[in-house]
């Protein structure tokens, strides 16, 4: 049956079911259906020391610069995430059942991005000592402390890979320091990362030159939405693949960072996005490259920019759901 839970979770199914007491068995199958409201990532409850994974949301828009809204990102995408609640990865033959917690939303100042941002310092410091975590936000501002608490914890800067229709390496704001468009080239600056294994894909907005070229100016690599045009397969996406992992064994092979702009797809897969770009990434795109790169020693992640309030059937937030999923279902494949 598609929509029930195969194992019983604990903490997870609706919150009355617990009040009342122990849910019989025929009650567990009937209270795991998709559509019913549970406010976990796949119905999961707190993480916990047997959870090495977790989710956590960053509700946080306030430096979006066109639509707002990707503060209701993280409801969005637990929603979505629902429909995965029984399903064993069809790639990966593995589930993150057991293996994952779901943290909640983030306890965040929402208007001040300075306050936002120290807030979340000491909060990402404690949940990246304690789990790998997947941070679904939320614009791409929260990005910047997140690396920065990367950096602090493991002593040395990271690789990252990064997916978006933006270049993000603006040198302001609009007028203002620091925002959504910005946190790569702040990262570069303040040797939060290893240029020459940052890589870029997806990138296809309008933007000066320089800005454009920032990333490969310092000795990464940009894969433009353009140049990935008609590869989607394994095969098809192999030079790219290739590319990626030869730069990483030249420089021993650091810790990665992946962080995913759900703009990176096109709007037609992804309209609920506060600054969509048309001629982007298909899911099957970013599907291939996350399932191909499982095995490098990513560190955590983010999926970024979903804004529900532009949304239709769902379609981005289910996408960023199997993105946050896909990418969970690798780390526990490549554990064994
Ligand atoms: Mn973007």
């Amino acid at each position: 049956m598609r929509n029930s839970c195969p194992t019983p979770i604990p903490g997870s199914g609706p919150r009355w079911l617990h009040i009342i007491g122990r849910p019989s068995a025929a009650e567990s199958q009937m209270s795991s259906f998709a559509y019913l409201s549970d406010p976990g990532f796949l119905k999961l409850g707190p993480p916990s020391a047997a959870t090495p994974y977790a989710v956590a949301g960053i509700a946080w828009d306030g430096a979006t610069t066109n639509r707002p809204g990707a503060r209701f990102g993280p409801r969005a995408v637990r929603q979505a995430s629902q429909m995965l609640c029984d399903a064993t990865h069809p790639h990966f033959d593995c589930s993150p059942l057991g293996h994952l917690g779901d943290a909640g939303d983030l306890a965040l100042p929402n208007t001040s991005i300075e306050a936002m941002r120290s807030a979340l310092a000491p909060l990402a410091a404690q949940w990246i000592g304690r789990h790998h975590m997947a941070w679904v936000g939320g614009d791409h501002s929260i990005t910047l402390p997140l690396l920065r608490a990367y950096r602090a914890h493991l002593g040395r800067p990271l690789a990252v890979i990064h997916l978006d229709a933006h270049c993000d390496t603006w040198t302001s704001h609009f007028g203002e320091p620091s925002g959504h468009g910005t946190w790569v080239y702040e990262a570069m600056q303040e040797g939060l990362v290893l240029d020459a294994c940052f890589t870029q894909l997806g990138i296809r907005s309008a933007a000066a030159r320089e800005a454009r070229d920032y990333v490969s100016s310092r000795g990464g690599q940009i894969f433009t939405a353009r140049s990935l045009r008609g590869l989607e397969s394994p095969a098809q996406l192999a030079p790219v693949l290739a590319a990626i992992r030869e730069r990483l064994a030249l420089h021993g092979h650091p810790p990665v960072y992946l962080s995913l702009d759900i703009d990176c797809l096109d709007p037609a897969y992804a309209p609920g996005t506060g600054t969509p770009e048309p001629g982007g990434l298909s899911t099957n795109q970013v599907l291939t490259l996350l399932e191909e790169l499982a095995d490098l020693p990513f560190v955590g992640m983010d999926c970024v920019e979903v804004a529900p309030p532009y949304d239709h059937a769902e379609l981005t937030s289910a996408a960023a759901a199997n993105f946050v999923w896909t990418y969970l279902c690798g780390r526990v494949a490549a554990r064994g």
